[in-house]
């Protein structure tokens, strides 16, 4: 049901200073109303509030006319609330007890409880927002690092559906253009030329490449690079990432076999959430625990975006070293653009002692892959790790939070298939082949614009959008 009255508790839970219970729907006002009271005057309903204004009301149990609480409430009506629906937000005490019961007296009243995500996908089903600024909702709440943050706002404030609603007006007016002449053909609307259709499709197609362009860095911005600290044992995984992290977070002791099970940390690199896993030092070994760690490893490393791959600097590359090496490469990691492997920096650590490691065994191994050198010890080569690193993920593309990124799967996949409809519909253009096979491909285009918008998008695809939030947003 879509217009009944919902209600859930929009703060987190735990304890916080005051907590917000946010009521939406047609009864919203008729609801609280029965529940709060002017003080010193218990048995009297006050009246409705003037709307977006808050109001010093104590809230009652409704059964026992116990005092729950004392609160500040806002009464605002639609259409100018966050669903474009009546809304009541009710800002108790930050205490769980205190929201939970107020809460039940909301239910109690007439309210059903809200959905994961129902607020706001009532706000984008009652035209507030599209379903890209709906998502930019989440992405906001979600952001790890302030480039993210500024992303997901400018999407929330529609700078990619504006850019979206173009292109679709663009390929709009040629579908029109054809369609007229196809259906009125005995009102003289005279054929159009393909010379003529073809420069709007060309001007969308760019547009629309250029926002893919940016999507493989706009994803960065959003998922973060999942980057996993590989090497055989005491070369210094642990210290890194406690470097990284500027904090002592994973165990360090000159023992081999130190870290047993991954840890996982969110580092900031140059706007991107970094995820950093270090890992057990990949080796056999007949330990069990051990066994598992290193399983683990291997996993974190398969998942992994990138690889920091961890040399001793002061040893002689060891077997060890060029059997993990081997592993890698076989996983696909590599830092070679052209063939799409995954990266991988090589960290020759230990740099603050004498060097026995052989660069050009090194280099043999990895002939693509950027060489760091490091001391944990002393921090050096920190920075130049970090630089390196997003060098190699952006792929030296300047970083500009300013222009509109496409950061979310989805709509890249969208603007995928779009871009190969208009890029069938210039080419059938090109052959000359009826206008109806132009056209088709056109509405394909348009439709699978839409989806980012949310203008063609399913009820199944909305559901699984939504499900993600949280509740009470
Ligand atoms: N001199 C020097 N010692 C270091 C450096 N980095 C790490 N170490 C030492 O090397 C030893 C192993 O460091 P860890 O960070 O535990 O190494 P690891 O690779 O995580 O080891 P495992 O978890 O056992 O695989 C410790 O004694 C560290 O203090 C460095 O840059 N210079
Ligand atoms: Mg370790």
């Amino acid at each position: 049901m879509r217009n009944d009255t919902i209600a859930a508790i929009a703060t987190p839970p735990g304890v916080g200073g005051i907590g917000v219970i946010r009521v939406s729907g047609p009864e919203a006002f008729t609801v609280v109303s029965s529940l709060v009271r002017r003080p010193g005057k218990p048995d009297e309903l006050p009246p409705v509030p003037p709307s977006h204004r808050l109001t010093y009301r104590l809230v009652i149990d409704p059964e026992t006319r116990e005092v729950l609480d004392e609160v500040l409430v806002a009464f605002m009506r639609a259409p100018h609330t966050y669903t474009c629906e009546d809304v009541v937000e009710i800002q108790g005490h930050g205490g769980p007890l205190v929201l939970r019961r107020i809460l039940r007296a909301v239910l109690a009243c007439g309210a059903r409880m809200a959905e994961p995500g129902e607020f706001t996908m009532r706000a984008f089903l009652n035209g507030r927002l599209d379903l890209s600024q709906a998502e930019a909702v989440m992405d906001l709440i979600d952001a790890q690092t302030e480039a993210g943050q500024r992303l997901a706002l400018q999407q929330l404030r529609g700078r990619l559906s504006d850019q979206v609603q173009e292109i679709r007006h663009t390929i709009l007016g040629v579908i029109a253009q054809i369609e007229a002449s196809i259906d009125f053909p005995e009102e003289d609307v005279p054929t159009p030329e393909a010379e003529e259709l073809s420069p709007p499709i060309v001007t969308a197609l760019e547009q629309i490449q250029r926002l893919l362009a940016g999507a493989e860095q706009g994803k960065l911005f959003r998922q973060g690079l999942r980057t996993a600290i590989i090497g055989r044992p005491n070369v210094g995984k642990s210290s890194l990432l406690n470097a990284l992290l500027r904090t002592e977070r994973a165990i360090v002791t000159p023992i081999a076999g130190t870290t047993r099970d991954t840890v996982e940390e969110v580092a900031n690199l140059r706007g991107i959430p970094l995820h950093l896993i270090d890992t057990a030092g990949i080796t056999p070994t007949d330990d069990p625990v051990e066994q598992i760690g290193v399983q683990r490893s291997r996993a974190a490393a398969e998942s992994a975006d990138a690889v920091l791959l961890v040399f001793d600097g002061s040893e002689p590359l060891a077997e060890q070293d060029r059997r993990v090496s081997a592993e890698l490469e076989m996983m696909g990691f590599g830092a070679d653009e052209q063939t799409h492997k995954r990266p991988v920096v090589i960290v020759v650590n230990k740099a603050d002692r004498d060097q026995r490691i052989e660069l050009d065994e090194l280099k043999q191994l990895w002939p693509l892959a950027p060489i760091v050198h490091t001391s944990t010890l002393n921090n050096e080569g920190l920075d130049a790790l970090e630089e390196t690193l997003a060098e190699l993920v952006l792929a030296g593309r300047a970083v500009n939070s300013d222009s509109v990124l496409v950061t979310n799967t989805r709509h890249q996949d969208a603007l995928r298939r779009a871009n190969e409809h208009l890029q069938a519909s210039k080419a059938s253009l090109e052959q000359y082949l009826p206008l109806d096979f132009v056209s088709i491909d056109l509405r394909a285009a348009y439709e699978a614009l839409g989806e980012i918008t949310g203008e063609t998008a399913s009820d199944d695809l909305l559901d699984r959008i939504f499900r993600d939030f949280c509740i009470g947003k």
